[in-house]
């Protein structure tokens, strides 16, 4: 049986900073049983597939998870797709479905594609831990660890509002769809959106995680929408893309930019003044989380079938308070 719990703080830092943190827990009892039961968490071998291994935001996951598993003495290895794709993360899973770990952390790429493969693991007795993304049927993972993306964006969404002046046009700039964090941001932001009548939210455009295509992207946006106030970018690469097309279209500064994320490039970006707004995740958290719900149900404990972790939003004004700081993401252990 499960209980649900949650909660929601506005924190408003000194000198009109905006800060948000959120906490949200979905806790559920899981038997927490089967073939990982006996002898505990030491020596089970877990392994974790990320989204893209070279994306700050995983990497910050893998340290994270990789200091759990080794204080708690497990064997733990971490790979990555090169690349936002379901046919470059699927040999990933086939090799690791494979050796048949205990314990599989994995970020799908994908809602549904990678669904009967993973339940196939899951039936094989590996346990299995959602991080970050999910996929929507919701017999898979023993236990899904993200942060609360819709309120991610509509957080955005308002910080965007706020600095266009309530007026003129937004577009959000994206992964790809059937991204469950990325759609529930997408979510998030265009309902918050529609709080703001002389806002026009244009079509969402999706850059397939490429920068360079946001790039091109943003910059076809602007000859074609003069009024273009404010964009949201879904993710990491979208927000760096979208710093560069707007540098190159001389529009730094003066077209607002929510983004998500704060890895290396998007802090620096905040800090020159081609993004004004990072929703940072805790990537940390999530990756460390996992290994530890792994664990429970190693040990035949309960499990949390839902954990949420916090995320802050960023601006030049409070990017140097190490609260705020402590949330960039790293690009190596
Ligand atoms: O925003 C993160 C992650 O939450 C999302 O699922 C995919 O993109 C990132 O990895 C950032 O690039």
């Amino acid at each position: 049986m499960s209980s649900i719990r949650s909660k929601h703080t506005l924190l408003v830092a000194a000198g009109a900073a905006l800060v948000l943190a959120t906490t949200a827990a979905c806790s559920s009892s899981s038997s927490g049983t089967g073939s990982g039961s006996a002898g505990g968490a030491a020596h089970k071998k877990v392994r974790l597939i990320t989204g893209v291994k070279s994306d700050p935001f995983y990497i910050t996951m893998t340290c994270a998870a990789q200091n759990e598993a080794k204080a708690k003495g497990m064997d733990f290895s971490a790979d990555g797709s090169a690349q936002w794709d379901v046919s470059v993360q699927r040999p990933l899973l086939d090799s690791v479905a494979a050796a048949r770990p205990d314990g599989l952390m994995i970020s799908p790429v994908d809602t549904s594609a990678l669904t009967p493969s993973l339940k196939q693991i899951q039936s094989s007795g590996t346990k299995l831990a959602l991080v970050d993304t999910t996929v929507s049927d919701t017999s898979v993972g023993i236990t899904r660890i993200s942060s609360d993306n819709e309120k991610g964006g509509r957080v955005a969404a308002d910080a965007l509002a706020k600095l266009m002046n309530e007026k003129g046009s937004v577009i959000v700039i994206s992964v790809k769809p059937g991204v469950s964090t990325t759609d529930a941001r997408i979510k998030g932001f265009t309902e918050e959106m529609a709080k703001y009548p002389d806002i026009k939210v244009l079509p969402t455009l999706y850059d397939n995680d490429l920068p360079a295509t946001a790039a091109s992207q943003i910059q076809s946006t602007l000859a074609a929408h003069p009024d273009l106030g404010g964009v949201f970018a879904g993710n990491t690469n979208t927000g760096q893309g979208i710093a560069t097309g707007l540098k190159h279209a001389g529009k730094q500064g003066t077209v607002k930019v929510a983004a998500f994320d704060a890895e290396p490039d998007e802090t620096a970006a905040l800090k020159a003044g081609s993004l004004q707004v990072l929703v940072a995740q805790d990537p940390a958290a999530i990756g460390k989380q996992a290994v530890d719900q792994l664990a429970a149900a190693f040990e035949g404990k309960p499990v949390d079938k839902a954990v949420g972790t916090n995320m802050v939003a960023i601006t030049k004004a409070n990017m140097n308070d190490p609260a705020v700081s402590k949330y960039f993401y790293k690009s190596g252990c």
